[in-house]
């Protein structure tokens, strides 16, 4: 097998708490206002990439952002030094300032749409950050999302990036969460299967409880934006239904590697006709397509959502089988874990499983997929990138030490407001940005 898929984890940032801002993620609603503990959400995320790492697989370290958001507190009134624009921001509204203090850019996978350079008609990789129109605390991501996507894949010759979609539901975007590229070897052709939650122009068929955070016209912008063409690209139309069920991104209902597709019964609308048209284009590439299709009398959508059997990486290993990198929580459900063993033993490309205890996103409905930002490159690519955000032994160490020294194991919404907090983040991402040859990526960096 030629080329690499390289996983690009959110190290979670210093302010992680739970505030129950993502409407339609049931996870974050139920948790809201529960004290998170930061040092561990850091450690559970590192632990995950040093093991991967060590497994012989791609591993990198994608940097969190800084928070409070200080830039966005004053462009909405708040003014004087920083201690009294938080305290102003507490007295105001503490909901407000926790949508400004979110670690919510750990979830890597909504950090942008990322396409191959075997599948662009420039021959480039290609970037969107994604602009998370749809909720306010993330939606403030996308300008620091791109400057540390050009940190990291900062050769031109190589990487090209845009900016963000505009930031309205028209255009809502959330990244790679909703982006599949299915083919063979990861540098050669795929077929990039773009799922969205709902149709804008022309009042399509849409969820009716909670928000379709995707839209087609957004994911056909960002086709256009990479250089793919009809022969490369797929749309395919998530179930309303099981949005309103808490499926809030596809990648809680399905995911990809390969050949393989594994997905719920009730993922799509119009599975078949969809899933024909992956095969034929797959087939034009000379790829053979393996859905993994899991029938709702074996795993309800219920448990789906509450176990994120589906918010799995599918991994490759050395001799050409597949891993499976599920969170405890899929263990600890019968009918998931029955389905799950009974899979590795069918003859399937996944015949393995790996857990990992990832409780303090899972809380806040991120699972190991959430957590990872997957890019696919050739050899020369894989050079041309930052070598200094590569997980291995050493790096482990000192991020693992430069938690110990700077996060709290304690955090609620009242902490917020404490002015230190500020201070203490931000001696941790100046040192954090020295660490992975980051450059000046923050804003109060470049103030
Ligand atoms: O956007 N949760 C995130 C979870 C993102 C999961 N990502 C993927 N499925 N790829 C979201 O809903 C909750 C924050 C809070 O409530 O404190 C939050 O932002």
């Amino acid at each position: 097998m030629s080329g690499y898929e390289i996983n690009f984890d959110g190290l979670v940032g210093p302010t992680h708490h739970y505030a129950g801002l993502s409407f339609g993620n049931e996870a974050s609603t139920k948790n809201k206002k529960n004290s998170a503990n930061p040092k561990l959400a850091a450690l559970q995320g590192l632990e995950k990439m040093k093991t991967l790492a060590d497994s012989g697989l791609k591993q990198a370290v994608f940097a969190p952002q800084e928070r409070p958001h200080l830039a966005t507190l004053r462009q909405l009134g708040f003014s004087g030094t920083d201690e009294q624009v938080i305290t102003q921001a507490m007295k105001t509204s503490p909901d407000l300032l926790s949508s400004l203090s979110s670690a919510s850019s750990m979830w890597t996978a909504n950090s942008c749409t990322v396409t191959p350079s075997a599948d662009s008609a420039d021959g480039k990789v290609h970037f969107t950050p994604a602009n998370l129109n749809n909720k306010f605390h993330r939606a403030i991501e996308h300008p620091t999302t791109g400057r540390i996507l050009q940190a990291m894949f900062h050769d031109e010759e190589y990487f090209s990036h845009h900016h963000a979609l505009p930031g309205v539901a028209l255009f809502g975007d959330e990244g790679a969460a909703n982006h599949n590229r299915l083919g063979g070897a990861y540098d050669q052709a795929g077929v990039n299967v773009f799922v969205y939650g709902q149709q804008f122009i022309g009042n399509h068929l849409g969820p009716k409880k909670y928000p379709a955070r995707q839209s087609l016209e957004a994911s056909q912008a960002i086709a256009r934006l990479h250089g793919l063409n009809d022969l490369n690209t797929v749309f395919l139309q998530q179930n309303p239904d099981v949005i309103d069920q808490g499926v809030f991104h596809n990648d809680v209902i399905a995911v990809s590697n390969q050949q393989v597709f594994f997905c719920h019964e009730h993922a799509f609308v119009q599975t078949a006709h969809a899933f024909a048209e992956i095969e034929a284009k797959m087939a034009v590439l000379g790829a053979e397509f393996r859905p993994i299709i899991v029938p709702n009398s074996r795993v309800s959508v219920q448990d789906a959502v509450s176990t994120y059997l589906f918010n799995s990486q599918i991994l490759t290993r050395a001799n050409g089988k597949m891993t499976l990198v599920v969170p405890e929580e899929s263990r600890q459900n019968k009918a998931v874990w029955d389905y799950l063993t009974e899979m590795t033993h069918s003859g399937l490309p996944i015949d393995q499983i790996q857990v990992f205890d990832l409780r303090e996103s899972m809380q806040n409905g991120g699972g190991p997929a959430c957590l990872r930002l997957r890019v696919a490159v050739n050899e020369d690519e894989l050079d041309a990138i930052n070598q200094h955000v590569f997980m291995n032994e050493a790096v482990y160490e000192i991020l693992t030490d430069w938690v110990e020294k700077h996060y709290r194991d304690q955090l609620s919404q009242q902490d917020l407001a404490d002015p230190a907090l500020l201070q203490e983040n931000r001696t941790a991402l100046d040192e954090l940005t020295q660490i992975l040859k980051l450059g000046s990526v923050y804003d109060f960096q470049r103030s």
